[in-house]
């Protein structure tokens, strides 16, 4: 090295960072969304648009006449950001633009009321990345049960009570059901991974074509937890098998994040006020928790999670390992 050599650390130091989502927005203290809408749009870059379905990351973000965008953005209502996002990506393919379209919505969105645009923008292949920020609820009214709910979730409209513990259903499967469009990459990611999610990102975006992330984000206030912890639950979703990092190309399993030691569930679930009837002295309590294990044990076979071999990374690295585009056994 020259002495007129700047090292790279510092070079990287003086370059500044693109920020498509400012400070200064509403979200409340920890709330995973607002760090995974940043994370998303900083690995994003400046040449994108944005269709944002109506939820938590819309309303604290724009409240009028502010926004906390630097990037062109769209409100689309809640059940249409597939379908906005398919229209905006068509008129920038006509006018020979290059500039890549994101549309983002939350669990409620994505997995019950926007599902039809969402598939629709995905069977015809749009050029378009679709994020769905998951805090498995609708949040933005109050906390309501969405199909992303885990089961035995407590939420305003799925209740603990003499009749149930929380909500009776599994959370959907969205990973799968998406990935049975066979669109070319579909993955998982989660707030506790934040390079993880940026690989994700690009390697989203440098596929021409309908391309799909969903990110598991905390809401402290919907979860039941401290702000501050965020993080740490999120990295026991991961952690306990509960919620899978995995990579899916053409509907075959292509990455996955190894676990060498799987925390238990209840490490994950007594973090947070949603689960904290399962900590109580009742037998229905107990049951519910072999019930969330045998997901989790369930995930982890499916997936091959068990991370025996030689991986250099896993969930202390944080980082998916890809196995080579073909399903292994
Ligand atoms: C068709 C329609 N139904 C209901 C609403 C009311 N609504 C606005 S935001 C929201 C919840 C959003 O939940 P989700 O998509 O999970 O995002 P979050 O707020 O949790 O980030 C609901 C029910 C609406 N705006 N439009
Ligand atoms: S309610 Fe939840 S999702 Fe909404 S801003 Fe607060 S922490 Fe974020």
């Amino acid at each position: 090295m020259s002495e007129t050599t700047i090292p790279l650390s510092e070079l990287r130091r003086k370059q500044p960072r693109f920020s498509g989502l400012e400070s200064g927005h509403r979200a409340c203290l920890g709330c995973g969304q607002a760090l995974a809408a940043r994370l998303v749009t900083e690995s994003a870059g400046p040449d994108v648009m944005l269709a944002n379905a109506t939820g938590c990351l819309e309303v604290f973000t724009t409240p009028w006449p502010e926004s906390a965008w630097r990037l062109p953005w769209l409100h689309s209502l809640f059940e249409n950001a597939g379908a906005i996002a398919s229209g905006m990506e068509a008129a920038l393919k006509a006018q020979g633009k290059a500039t890549k379209v994101i549309a983002m919505g939350g669990d409620g969105s994505t997995f019950d009321i926007g599902f039809q645009a969402l598939s629709g923008m995905l069977e015809r292949n749009h050029n378009v990345l679709y994020v769905c920020y998951d805090n498995e609820a609708y949040m933005n009214t109050g906390i309501q049960r969405s199909s992303s709910t885990p089961h035995a979730a407590s939420t305003t409209t799925s209740p603990v009570g003499k009749e149930r513990m929380g909500k009776r259903h599994l959370k959907k499967d969205i990973i799968q059901i998406i990935a049975a469009h066979n669109i070319a990459y579909a993955a998982t990611a989660s707030v506790a991974y934040p390079s993880d999610i940026r690989k994700k990102v690009r390697r989203a975006l440098a596929i021409e074509g309908a391309t799909f992330l969903q990110i598991h984000a905390p809401c402290p206030l919907g979860w039941g937890h401290d702000g501050a912890v965020s993080i740490e639950v999120a990295r026991l979703a991961v952690q306990s098998g509960l919620f899978p990092l995995i990579e899916l190309e053409r509907g075959e399993l292509t990455g996955a994040m190894p676990l060498r030691t799987p925390k238990p569930v209840s490490a994950y679930l007594k973090m947070q006020q949603r689960f904290g009837h399962l900590f109580k002295n009742d037998p229905r309590a107990l049951e519910e928790l072999e019930h969330l294990q045998a997901i989790a044990d369930h995930n982890i076979e499916i997936y091959h999670l068990r991370g025996d071999g030689e991986d250099a990374l896993d969930s202390e690295g944080a980082d998916t390992v890809r196995r080579g585009g073909i399903r292994w056994a």
